[in-house]
């Protein structure tokens, strides 16, 4: 079998967690049944230029190939029109957005870097992999630079309606980039029609059967929703003694806990969950001390504008929950900003009665696929998910699915999955566990590289025009 090549902004170091999550995982195996390498930023950030050697360890047949960024690439690319640009207009927020022509420039001039850093490792029948929004214009340049191999582009987050992404002033050759791809995949086929109309519509691209066609270029563009290894979150969930599930329940037995787990990122909805948690204590006073919901939310990216205006708002709205409807003995919000081991977590979803996912946008969302694998399967736990989340797509039919913007509704819906009988979350959980177990961490990666391997590359043809 031809040697893999992954591409993604940060690589997972096979010293790093000590339990990588899921993209980690299947990335990692993908690279180990075929050997190759994984190449990308090594997260630190050096003065100056970055044109320092890339530094490369070999473990488990995979070489992991690494470089830091210079502070100003940093600025321009990663915080700038990757996290400040793309993150919030690809989340349906162009208010969010904040467009530099300087941080495009070095958005650009990173992801020819990064084209320059890996093409002399090339081998001729190589198959290279690109993930996420901070690649979209690698493929591009990897052909500029010659590169005739099958390239594919998995993106993780949602793409966002031809009307939505033309608010990124430089629409039209970000979508003429991503044409030099050979496999464009998406989480939703919601998303995937999206990345078509917007080829179409700005990059002269015409349909064909599987794709799309510029010139003489094919790019097949498909679904590949991603999925989570069920077992090994089964396994995790089930360990025996948990201390943290024994401290969340101090004293209180009968406590029923909602979780809720998620990067702190405005996509994610929190301020209207909490709001939502509120209105079901006044509208149903039985669930006052009885019920605590549990919110775990590390920060990311604060150096990133909005992250820090979100954070603030959500620390005043817990102050303010817990204020007003808190007594000695109960915390209604438990609102804790770290993040903690896989194997901490899991135990953790297994004892809350509700799992509650409700991003105003998410590409996939994998805690809403980990709380349900975590399910004890005599006694499982409801699922109230976002019809916002690409997960929804999958488990409409087993999750309780809510509007994330009915803070009321929502409110109804968690009162319902608080009561809901034994017999009916038997029967949406093991609904849910047969799509997870057919839609998991393998299937994604082993379809998308079947695709991958199987296009007949257009790759001689011309190179798209990429930006000087
Ligand atoms: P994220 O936006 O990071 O990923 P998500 O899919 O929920 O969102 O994945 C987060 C992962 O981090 C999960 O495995 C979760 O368990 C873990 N995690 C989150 N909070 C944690 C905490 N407090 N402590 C420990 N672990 C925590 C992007 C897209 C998603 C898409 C994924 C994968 O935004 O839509 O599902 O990529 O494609």
């Amino acid at each position: 079998m031809s040697r893999l090549i992954v591409i993604s902004n940060r690589v997972a170091m096979p010293t790093g967690a000590k339990s990588p999550g899921g993209l980690a995982v299947g990335v990692y195996d993908a690279l180990r049944d075929s050997g190759g390498i994984w190449l990308g930023w090594n997260g630190e950030t050096v003065a100056g230029h970055a044109d320092t050697p890339l530094s490369t360890t070999t473990q488990d047949n995979i070489t992991y190939a690494t470089f830091p960024l210079a502070q100003q690439e940093y600025d321009r690319f990663y915080r700038g029109f990757s996290n400040a640009v793309l993150w919030p207009v690809f989340h349906y927020r162009p208010d969010l957005g904040r467009y530099r022509r300087g941080d495009y420039e070095g958005y650009l001039q990173v992801n020819r870097h990064f084209a320059q850093r890996l093409a002399p490792l090339l081998r001729p029948d190589d198959v290279i992999w690109v993930h996420d929004y901070h690649l979209l214009a690698l493929g591009g340049y990897l052909r500029e630079m010659g590169v005739r191999n099958h390239i594919g582009f998995f993106l993780h987050i949602p793409f966002p309606n031809a009307e939505v992404f033309k608010t990124i002033p430089p629409y039209q050759a970000l979508a003429q980039a991503m044409c030099a791809y050979d496999v464009a995949g998406f989480q939703t086929a919601a998303d995937a029609r999206a990345f078509s109309d917007c080829c179409v519509q700005f990059a002269g691209a015409d349909r064909e059967a599987g794709g799309l066609r510029t010139g003489e270029r094919r790019v097949r563009v498909g679904t590949y929703p991603i999925g989570i290894d069920v077992d090994d979150v089964a396994r995790m969930a089930q360990a025996r003694r948990s201390r943290q599930v024994a401290a969340l329940k101090a004293g209180a037995v009968d406590l029923k806990l909602v979780i809720s787990v998620d990067r702190l990122d405005y996509s994610k909805g929190l301020l209207e969950r909490f709001a939502a948690f509120e209105q079901l204590l006044e509208i149903e006073p039985a669930h006052r001390g009885r019920v605590s919901f549990v919110q775990l939310a590390p920060p990311s990216r604060s150096d990133v504008h909005g992250y820090r205006e979100i954070r603030r708002e959500l620390d005043r709205a817990a102050g303010r929950i817990n204020g007003k409807w808190g007594e000695l003995g109960w915390t209604p919000l438990r609102y804790i900003n770290r993040a903690y081991e896989r194997a901490t977590l899991m135990p953790l979803l297994r004892a809350a009665q509700v799992g509650l996912v409700t991003p105003l946008r998410d590409g996939m969302n994998l805690v809403a696929k980990e709380y349900m694998a975590a399910q004890a399967p005599e006694d499982p736990g409801v699922l109230v998910l976002s019809q916002f989340a690409g997960a929804a797509c999958e488990m409409e039919d087993g999750a309780l699915i809510v509007n994330p913007y009915d803070s009321e509704g929502m409110a109804r819906t968690l009162s319902r999955a608080l009561h809901m009988p034994l017999a009916e979350r038997i029967e949406r959980y093991q609904q849910l566990l047969q799509g997870l177990r057919t839609h998991d961490l393998a299937a994604w990666k082993n379809r998308f590289l079947a695709d991958l391997r199987g296009v007949t590359a257009s790759a001689a043809s011309e190179p798209p025009a990429m930006p000087a």
